[in-house]
């Protein structure tokens, strides 16, 4: 096992990481910007090194910066937490060469996952569904239009470099195809370097699902259950649960093999996610495949009590997983409210001074947060400051807890997303379960309406 590992990350999952080596008596490094020398992963490190100013592009992100932290502190290890160098190849590939273990996949299929294009070809021809679309990139706007005209509309167009919401565009007509063709191209170009695009077949009202799966050096390869994160606004995933609700039997164990067969088809190594949507019927299609750790995944954690942080590091040591399929049991089930320093119904973000702070508690209760009364939350990262996770033997007693923890909680000082988890909470739809991707900005959208 490593001695020491270096966190290449901030807030609650640098902090989530430094708990987990302590458990398992591995001494830990905090690299930092200097905006976060006063935080809690900086205090609670074994060690902790500066890497730069606050700008990201010149700390988080400055890979030579990151490698010398770890070089004159004898780190075997780098945990590149979510985010931030966690699905860079490059980043991969140069711990290799400077013998330090990547805690994460291979630089391999992180490249090969992060061209969508490529992972859609991988998933089919491992037998995963996916939604019918361009074999490989497209040629030309020219092969877009024919395809999407034998198809029928909507469909979608993607960036292959794109992913998480990133580089997409919804084409609902036929007139409305090349100009976003174009755009797209552009917009792909300029913000990742390549301008390569996709095309598929655009699912309404479809759900969110993800499957966590888990890999080792060995070749043994885990699925850990499902999550739904259909709760997003823009991308921005806001409430999270598992397992997803009213799945039939057969859709659930369909997307677990899927995932499974996926992961198996690269070799994967370390934790993962399987990226579906799936239909009002029930049919699911894979979309993509996330090759880090994430932010939701406490969800799987509290549902199978294995810590998948944990286990990412074994792995990443050259360790056999410890179980086997049969010995997963999914129990019970668990929310994630994704707290924010933003204005609830603006979304803008509220840095500044925490003034008075109080976490909830109680059974099924969990708190992944750095931070702490009189800490400032500093505008150059995300603005996520924490998030509650509520466990129960039901959805109804995951949800009932959760209530309980939002109405316990207080954040003040700077303003939070909390007052919108509550209601969300107390929403008919969300409460019966199942909504769809649209379901937030409907929701939002419903009460502008009603305020004019
Ligand atoms: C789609 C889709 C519908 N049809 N692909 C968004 C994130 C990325 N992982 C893939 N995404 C989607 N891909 C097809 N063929 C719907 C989404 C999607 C979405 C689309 C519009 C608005 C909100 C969305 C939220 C989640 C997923």
């Amino acid at each position: 096992m490593f001695h020491k590992i270096l966190i290449a990350n901030r807030g609650e999952i640098a902090l989530r990481v430094i708990r987990a080596c302590r458990e398992m008596g591995i001494r830990t490094v905090i690299a930092h910007s200097t905006a976060d020398a006063d935080s809690l992963p900086v205090r609670l490190a074994d060690e902790s090194v500066c890497i730069g100013p606050p700008e990201a592009r010149l700390s988080y992100l400055n890979i030579p910066s990151i490698i010398s932290a770890a070089a004159i502190t004898d780190s075997e290890a780098i945990h590149p937490g979510y985010g931030l160098l966690a699905e860079n190849p490059a980043f991969a590939e140069i711990c290799r060469a400077c013998g330090i273990t990547f805690i994460g996949p291979s630089p391999e299929a992180i490249r090969l996952m992060g061209d969508k294009a490529q992972a859609r070809e991988m998933a089919k021809s491992a037998g995963a569904p996916v939604v019918p679309g361009s074999e490989g990139p497209l040629a030309g706007v020219d092969e877009a239009q024919a395809l999407a005209d034998s198809m029928g509309y909507p469909v979608i167009v993607k960036a292959a470099a794109g992913g998480g919401g990133r580089g997409m565009r919804i084409v609902r007509e036929r007139a409305a195809l090349a100009r976003a063709y174009t755009t797209c191209q552009a917009e792909a170009g300029a913000a990742f370097g390549s301008s390569e695009l996709y095309l598929e077949k655009f699912v309404e009202e479809a759900r969110h699902v993800e499957v966590q799966v888990l890999g080792d050096k060995n070749g043994m390869r885990l699925h850990l259950g499902e999550r739904d994160c259909s709760v997003q606004r823009r991308h921005q995933k806001l409430l999270e649960e598992g397992p997803a609700p009213a799945l039939l039997p057969e859709t659930r164990a369909g997307l677990h093999k899927a995932a499974l067969a996926v992961a198996s088809a690269v070799n994967y190594v370390s934790a993962g996610t399987v990226e579906f949507l799936v239909d009002r019927e029930g049919q699911f299609s894979f979309i993509e495949m996330n090759t880090r750790i994430q932010v939701e995944h406490p969800v799987t954690e509290m549902i199978t009590g294995v810590d998948l942080v944990q286990e990412q590091i074994r792995v990443a040591a050259g360790e056999k997983l410890r179980f086997r399929q049969k010995d997963i049991v999914l129990r019970g089930h668990a929310l994630e409210c994704r707290i924010n320093a933003e204005d609830p119904y603006r979304f803008t973000p509220s840095p500044g001074k925490i003034t008075s702070y109080h976490p909830p508690g109680g059974p099924g209760i969990r708190v992944d947060s750095h931070v702490y009364q009189g800490y400032s939350v500093p505008p150059y990262y995300d603005s996520m400051v924490g998030k509650v996770i509520a466990y129960g033997a039901t959805r109804e007693q995951a949800i009932a807890r959760m209530r309980i923890a939002l109405s316990e909680m207080v954040v003040e000082g700077i303003q939070t997303n909390i007052p919108l988890h509550r209601e969300l909470l107390n929403d008919t739809r969300f409460v019966r379960g199942g909504v769809s991707i649209h379901y937030l900005e409907q929701k939002l959208a419903q009460e502008q309406a009603k305020k004019k």
